[in-house]
């Protein structure tokens, strides 16, 4: 059996079997953070705009309790992403970044908590798909951040807090400087629904997204180009140069006339990641629309969109995601098929027929096998519920 088709129960069960072993007694608080994959609206969280994700089943479980010390964290981790190091122990009133990487998202959430955190020891175990772009990263903040209030005596006022704190863990203590939109959804989610987000206000919406007739469809390209590593910020960094060439702050403030300022500079990067994100938030908007009418016709042309204009104006595509892309949409029975997530790799998001699933990943597997001589793993998804403490 595959991580990623391990229960809820099996993790926890794996979870306090391994704690009493190498602890010696009984796992006492466990948090639970899903995944997420984005329907729509890429690249837009940290652009004011707006995203529509749904949470996965797939999470990351934080299981512990107290021990005797005042200070030591004490954890083991059965997640993927051990970089060869699946035991750390730190002192949590004294944290910086230092290897091993997964480590920096739990010392990151402890720091940023800035709360007292009473030594602890725990186990980590997930079966979120490490690097397929479904926010392992985000599963793993939020679920210590839920493990860490439910040890200690502070209680965070809300989940856009909460969402914050293990943004300001991921640029500071990780190195990544991602938005919010991932975070928001892993805390906000609710089964069979996707969450139309606003990032300018932090206002969401719950959107039933549940039809028996139609399937999300995940597929795992396997493939991380090592490019992506600076590309995310350059992104960041384009899109506020554009917005200082129109002396704006947002782009939901964009008007005709600022972006002919924008073609006046004649900075054809500048003038295609700025359509993208314009013309992305509408789409988003239109799409939450698409849903709530059960237009999901409307829905897959919409993602078709989203795909086109990540690969040719924010250029976050990659080729292997484009070749899963084009063999889903050439498939009968798929409504649109596009990348999720930051790119350069990862996965991408398909929204299809029930009944044509099995034979729409066959065909997809069988390109890729023959393309590029690598596995797409797929998975069916459901709208799932976001992060919770779990009762042992
Ligand atoms: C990554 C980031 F972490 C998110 O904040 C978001 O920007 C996404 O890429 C692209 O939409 O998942």
């Amino acid at each position: 059996m595959s991580a990623s088709q391990q229960t809820l129960q099996e993790l926890i069960e794996k979870g306090q079997q391994a704690f009493r072993n190498t602890f010696g007694y009984e796992a006492e608080v466990a948090s639970f953070a899903p995944g997420r994959v984005n329907l729509i609206g890429e690249h837009i969280d940290y652009n004011d705009g707006f995203a529509l994700p749904m949470a996965l089943s797939m999470g990351t479980v934080v299981m512990g309790a107290r021990n005797k010390s005042q200070s030591t964290a004490d954890i083991i981790t059965f997640s993927e992403k051990i970089d060869g190091t699946n035991r750390i122990q730190f002192d949590v009133k004294a944290l910086e970044p230092s290897n091993p990487a997964w480590a920096n998202y739990v010392k990151g959430v402890i720091y940023h908590f800035n709360h007292n955190v009473p030594g602890f020891n725990a186990v980590i175990v997930s079966n979120v798909p490490m690097g397929a772009g479904v926010s392992s990263s985000a599963a793993l903040e939020v679920s210590t951040l839920l493990f860490i209030e439910a040890l200690s005596t502070k209680r965070i006022a809300s989940n856009d807090e909460r969402a914050k704190i293990c943004v300001r863990a991921e640029h500071t203590f990780a190195g990544t400087p991602c938005g919010i939109m991932d975070q928001m959804i892993s805390l906000n989610a609710t089964a069979n629904h996707a969450l139309l987000i606003d990032f300018r206000s932090l206002e969401s919406w719950q959107i039933p997204f549940m039809s028996k007739s139609l399937a999300i469809l995940i597929c795992n390209s396997n493939v991380r180009h090592k490019l992506s590593d600076g590309e995310y910020g350059k992104r960041r960094e384009q899109c506020s140069k554009a917005l200082e060439l129109m002396g704006l702050k947002s782009f939901r403030d964009v008007q005709p006339e600022h972006l002919s300022v924008l073609y006046k500079a004649n900075d054809q990067v500048l003038i295609n990641r700025t359509k993208h994100v314009i013309e992305e938030i509408q789409r988003t908007m239109d799409a939450a629309e698409a849903l709530k009418n059960g237009d999901f016709k409307k829905m897959g042309e919409l993602m078709k969109q989203s795909h086109t204009s990540l690969r040719d104006l924010y250029e976050v595509s990659c080729e292997e995601l484009d070749a899963l892309v084009d063999v889903a949409n050439s498939c009968p029975g798929v409504l649109g098929s596009r990348m999720t997530g930051g790119g350069f790799g990862g996965s991408t998001v398909t929204l299809l027929e029930t009944q044509c699933v099995d034979t729409v990943i066959s065909n997809i597997k069988k390109m890729y096998k023959e393309k590029y001589n690598r596995e797409a793993d797929c998975f069916v998804v459901l709208p799932s519920a976001g992060a919770r403490i779990i009762k042992l």
